[in-house]
């Protein structure tokens, strides 16, 4: 195999003043903060399906970059070829992970058998390049949305044969993840949900897509697979209502069908917000009931209704987004680039800056949200807020020992409470900016 991006060099760490489009500014791999390496605060993974197969079509346009990679599209050696692209490209950016859908490895063929038997020969391929190199999977998937097949969603379909075939994905995906080495495996609603009421029984439907997660938890565990299952809430787009809306309705989903042990939940930031939500608000969300798996990292645009996928810039969504993951200790999984350069950008460099431009949001993130828990300041008046649960009446209600009527004689007695204390918001939002910008 030659090399494929000739002009770019391994991409470096060269510090803020740099001017090298080719370098990271802030992402320093071996840089200590908040008691570990970077790289181990963020395991950065790469989406197959963005980087190495969007090619920029769009609802109103034709492909803008070439993803041939030097060969046929629709082949075996096209798979390959992408299989070498990707490999050289994380290798460059220092990327470790990756994330696929089955049908992002292969192309599919009309008879499932042939199409696995493709997957067994690309994995073999890429588990060969695994071996010499620190490179391993984040998460697998199965896509169950392009196919129309699909059209009226997977395991919610009201077709027995097309969640059967979807069950077949499932376990095929399964077992590459476990090929892999997979830390997760996701599971994203594609179109599990509805476009009408009218047509559409939703208990049921819902019903198929907790028995089909039960199916793939007792299959996993029995091939050996410890890591986590996801899911990851999106509230429309392909569908007008998608049942994962969003953390806090996957979370009760999760716990309704007794599948709360074995999944956590993979956060994109661009499906928060088309929830109506900030990327935070999900990650807290999820923190806060022990459900932080894994986070699909990308930027939507806030004036656009759909999933835009772009790399994200924003650093104040970065650091809050670093604030959850610090106090939760953690992602079982990892970051994912779930981001795709925008139609104009279509040069082998646009690529990596792409790249380099999250990894430096996500590295600046990581900064400065240990500075704002170091910093101290806005956890502790969190704490003070709170202040009047810690005793008396307080910590007897926190406690749940408080009946209501010891709660209302209290207040009689009182006659009407002092105000409750001044948010101050304006004042932490000026500590944030201090911290960010001082
Ligand atoms: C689509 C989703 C998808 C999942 C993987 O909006 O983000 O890309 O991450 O199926
Ligand atoms: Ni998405
Ligand atoms: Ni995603």
């Amino acid at each position: 195999m030659s090399e494929l991006f000739t002009d770019i060099p391994k991409i470096r760490y060269e510090g803020p003043a740099s001017k090298n489009a080719l370098a990271f500014k802030f992402y320093d791999a071996d840089r200590i903060v908040h008691g570990k390496p970077m790289r181990e605060h963020l395991p950065f993974a790469m989406a197959w399906w963005h980087n190495l197969c969007n090619a920029g079509k769009d609802m109103f346009g034709d492909p803008t970059a070439d993803k041939s990679f030097g060969a046929e599209k629709n082949t075996m050696a096209h798979a390959k070829a992408k299989v070498d692209a990707g490999f050289e490209f994380m290798l460059k950016t220092g990327i470790r992970y990756f994330c696929f859908h089955d049908i992002d490895l292969v192309p599919e063929a009309d008879d499932i058998n042939e199409t696995n038997r493709r997957l067994d020969e690309i994995t073999d391929y890429m588990l060969e390049k695994m071996k010499t190199r620190d490179i391993a999977c984040l998460w697998g998937t199965a896509n169950m949305f392009g196919n129309p097949r699909f059209m009226n969603g997977a395991a919610s379909s009201n077709s027995a044969e097309v969640f059967c075939f979807a069950a077949a994905q499932v376990k095929k995906a399964l077992e590459l993840t476990v090929k892999l080495g997979g830390r997760g495996y996701v599971f994203w609603g594609g179109r599990e949900g509805y476009e009408t009421l009218l047509n559409t029984d939703m208990k049921f439907e819902q019903d198929n897509i907790a028995r089909l997660m039960r199916m793939a938890v007792n299959y996993g565990r029995s091939i050996g697979f410890k890591g986590d299952f996801y899911i990851e809430p999106k509230p429309k787009e392909p569908m007008k209502h998608q049942y994962d809306y969003d953390a806090a309705t996957a979370i009760g989903f999760l716990r309704a069908n007794g599948l709360d042990q074995d999944f956590k939940l993979n956060i994109e930031a661009n499906h928060a917000t088309l929830a109506g939500h900030s990327f935070q608000h999900d990650l807290r969300v999820s923190r806060i009931n022990g459900m932080l798996g894994s986070i699909d990292a990308n930027q939507g645009d806030l004036l656009l209704g759909w999933d835009t996928d772009e790399f994200p810039f924003d650093v104040y969504e970065a650091t809050m987004c670093m604030y959850e993951v610090l106090q939760s200790d953690g992602l079982t999984g990892g970051f994912n680039f779930d981001a795709k350069s925008r139609r104009a950008s279509y040069t082998y460099e646009d690529m990596f800056e792409s790249f380099i431009l999250g990894m430096d949001t996500f590295a600046l993130g990581l900064i400065k949200a240990a500075a704002l828990i170091e910093d101290g300041r806005i956890d502790a008046f969190v704490q003070e807020r709170y202040a009047s649960y810690k005793d008396g009446i307080g910590a007897r209600i926190a406690k749940g020992e408080a009946t209501l009527e010891e709660c209302a004689t209290r207040a009689m007695a009182a006659k009407a409470p002092a105000l409750p204390g001044s948010g101050k918001q304006e004042y932490l939002e000026s500590v944030v900016n201090s911290v960010l910008f001082g």
